[in-house]
């Protein structure tokens, strides 16, 4: 028999992300080639912005995907989360020029109240949420915080896009193929400080110091690489990660609906790993039927928890500036 639709809420829709990821998550990457989908599309209520998503709608429809049986164009947060079972929270206002990280947490903070508050009202009761727009831990932890119909536990934020790359990397000094590169896992902040965990990860079954045979390039090149690839990239193309961030959040939310997938997902710490109970950080997850379970025994060296603690108390950092925010 032939599956209902589900309803998935992307906002920052005509954004460059956005540009990229609905065509992979309308042709059935995200959620299966059987599942049909009604795409309800969130952008700021200006006109420039809502006559691009009008265009990005045109598109959608010139492809005459089989799996998108309607799709909502709207500036109204209510009408675009209305019995949503996925929101993928994209949108979020860039930092400008001299624009304190403060100023962006805050500015960016008060979006994620009211699309938290959002949810809550109009979402459905077992709505699963995916945070993108940075910074997204922090974002996560205030859109959550304001959702007290649904559990914390729905709310995810990304660090996938930081576990392909810590993985490519791993291929390519070691000269393996990608599939070779397991358990690698990236703990905390979407930030600079996250920790690539390359003390687990292995290559062509062996640990990675041993593979690679270099552990002073894993702690000294490759970890400040995997964590400022980010800004490589837009040195590079004049522009921030748009298709790779999409295939991320393709990866994330595919990943988290197959039950058995150990993957990197920033989830409320619960004080795993020395974390700070309450913030959102990145770790390895096993995906489950109806949710995931942290992987919290992975037993950490000195250097791993050096790493940790930084990037949590960079968490922590953040928690503190945007605590008149945290409902
Ligand atoms: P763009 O600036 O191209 O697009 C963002 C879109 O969001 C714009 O169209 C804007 O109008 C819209 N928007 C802003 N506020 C909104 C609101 N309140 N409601 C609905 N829409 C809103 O940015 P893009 O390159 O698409 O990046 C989007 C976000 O992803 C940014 O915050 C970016 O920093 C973040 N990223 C996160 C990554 C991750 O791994 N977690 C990696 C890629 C990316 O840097």
């Amino acid at each position: 028999m032939a599956k209902s639709p589900i309803r998935v809420a992307v906002t920052g829709a005509a954004g460059n992300i956005g540009y990229a990821l609905l065509f992979r998550i309308a042709s059935g990457h995200m959620f299966g080639a059987d599942q049909p989908l009604i795409l309800q599309l969130l952008e700021i209520p200006v006109e420039g912005p809502q006559k691009a998503l009008k265009g990005v709608a045109m598109e959608i429809e010139d492809c005459a995907f089989p799996l998108v049986k309607g799709m909502v164009l709207t500036g109204d947060a209510d009408t675009a989360f209305a019995d949503a079972d996925w929101c993928l929270l994209v949108g979020s206002k860039p930092r400008g020029p001299g624009m304190e990280r403060a100023d962006l947490l805050k500015d960016n903070g008060k979006i994620f109240v009211a699309q938290g508050q959002s949810i809550d009202r109009v979402a459905a009761k077992t709505a699963r949420i995916a945070v993108v727009g940075n910074p997204c831990n922090t974002n996560c932890m205030i859109a959550a915080s304001q959702a007290k119909r649904l559990s914390p536990s729905q709310f995810t934020a990304m660090v996938r896009l930081d576990e392909n790359r810590g993985r490519a990397q791993l291929a390519q000094k070691a000269g393996v193929d990608i599939g070779q590169v397991e358990d690698l896992f990236i703990y905390g902040n979407h930030s600079p400080t996250m920790f690539a965990d390359f003390t687990h990860a292995r290559i062509g079954g062996k640990p990675a110091a041993d593979a690679i045979g270099d552990e002073a390039w894993l702690k000294t090149d490759y970890l400040p690489a995997v964590g400022k690839r980010g800004a490589v990239i837009i040195e590079a193309r004049g522009q921030s990660s748009a298709a790779s961030a999409a295939n991320a959040l393709v990866d994330h939310v595919r990943d988290l609906t197959t039950p058995g997938k150990k993957h990197s997902v920033a989830v409320a710490s619960g004080g795993a790993y020395g974390f700070d109970d309450g913030v959102w950080a990145g770790m390895p997850v096993i995906s489950t039927a109806d949710g995931y379970e942290m992987v919290t025994d992975y037993a950490m060296d000195d250097f791993a928890n050096s790493k940790i603690k930084i990037t949590n108390d960079e968490l922590v950092s953040e928690r503190d500036t945007v605590k008149e925010l945290i409902g």
